[in-house]
């Protein structure tokens, strides 16, 4: 039993499955804080009973919400780093032993769970558009990154406790990839299981949004900064960091976001032009990009792609309502979107 590491669980109207989950963890470590978020089922009661410390909101804020609450609760009580766990039954505690080996051979890394081996166990929807943020997440991280949608994970608090989480509900966990990777940490994978079929909070629509409007203008920023400077891969800034000042303001942030999302496709051509007209001035701009052989005009193209992607993901769904089924949306993500 590892004393430095206790298990996190963000919790919402998961009484069913949260009790087994904090006794499997027990198992593993001798702290697990779960952060009931305003259930309206019994799902403190039954943490409490399994034997975690729980935290309880009187109303719903979110996923993201609840880690922050829950990374603060763990470094008062000195933890070095915490392991989260969903609350739903799609995470096996049992595995938790393979993050705590991977933690002490790298103790400064992220390790996150990857179901990526088992594609066939994914739903397919959802295994397309975890292939979308991939390409897109693994370019702000700095590195490629094999699941970027998985809850569970190992976090070292020492960077948790340096940074500032400035997004809600199920972006959150992106923005912690994102900034990790974007400033210089490594984020290492392990495979666990996959496991699909439980109830879901994540709403396909206005969570994905989400999370593309906050990686589209992260991206943005970032090759701001990347086009006209020389070796400067890792921009996020832990102090006075430009991205997070925007999102300081809630109303400049969804205009901001807004506005990239507008402007994506033209501007992926500007970055393109600066990739290949400023270097002569600018030796190694988009420093990210060159150091991992990636040619700008793979991203310009992709992106380029995504209206056209948006329409054939609409006519196969129109298509599957007259009885007509394709997968010409996998073969196009395999070749625009794949590494
Ligand atoms: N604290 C808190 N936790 C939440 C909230 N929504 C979801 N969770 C927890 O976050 C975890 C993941 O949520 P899910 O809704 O299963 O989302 P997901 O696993 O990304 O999506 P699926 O693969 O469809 O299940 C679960 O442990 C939930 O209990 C919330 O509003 N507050
Ligand atoms: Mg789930």
């Amino acid at each position: 039993m590892i004393s430095k590491v206790c298990v996190i669980i963000a919790a919402y109207n998961a009484s069913k499955t949260v009790g087994d989950i904090v006794t499997g963890a027990l198992k593993h470590v001798s702290r697990v804080i779960v952060a009931d978020d305003g259930s309206t089922d019994t799902t403190a009661s039954v943490a409490a009973e399994a034997g975690a410390e729980v935290i309880a909101a009187d109303r719903n804020t979110g996923k993201g919400n609840a880690l922050r609450t829950l990374f603060q609760r763990a470094m008062e009580e000195g933890y070095e780093a915490v392991i989260s766990i969903d609350a739903d039954g799609q995470h096996d505690p049992e595995e938790i032993p393979q993050f705590i080996a991977m933690h002490t051979r790298y103790p400064e890394d992220i390790i996150s769970g990857s179901r990526m081996h088992e594609k066939e166990k994914i739903p397919r929807a959802r295994y397309n558009s975890m292939l979308i943020a991939r390409f897109y997440i693994s370019l702000a991280a700095n590195q490629f990154l094999d699941d970027t949608q998985c809850g569970f994970r190992l976090y070292p608090l020492s960077f948790i406790k340096k940074m500032r989480l400035m997004t809600e509900k199920f972006v959150t966990e992106t923005e912690l990839l994102m900034k990790a990777g974007d400033s210089g940490l490594n984020v290492r994978f392990v495979n666990i299981k996959t496991i699909y079929g439980g109830g879901s909070h994540f709403k396909p629509v206005t969570d994905l949004f989400a999370i593309t409007a906050y990686v589209i203008s992260y991206l943005y920023v970032k090759w701001i900064i990347e086009g006209v400077t020389s070796d400067n891969p890792n921009t996020y800034a832990i102090k006075n960091d430009v991205r997070d000042t925007l999102a300081k303001n809630k109303t400049i942030d969804r205009l901001f976001q807004g506005l990239t999302l507008l402007t994506t496709l033209p501007v992926t051509v500007f970055f393109l032009f600066e990739y290949v007209f400023l270097e002569p001035f600018i030796p190694n701009n988009f420093a990210s990009i060159r150091k991992r052989n990636f040619k700008f005009a793979r991203i310009t193209r992709a992106t380029l792609m995504l209206p056209v992607l948006i329409g054939i993901v609409v006519t196969e769904k129109i298509a599957k309502t007259v009885g007509f089924t394709s997968n010409v949306v996998d073969s196009f993500i395999d070749r625009y979107f794949s590494y």
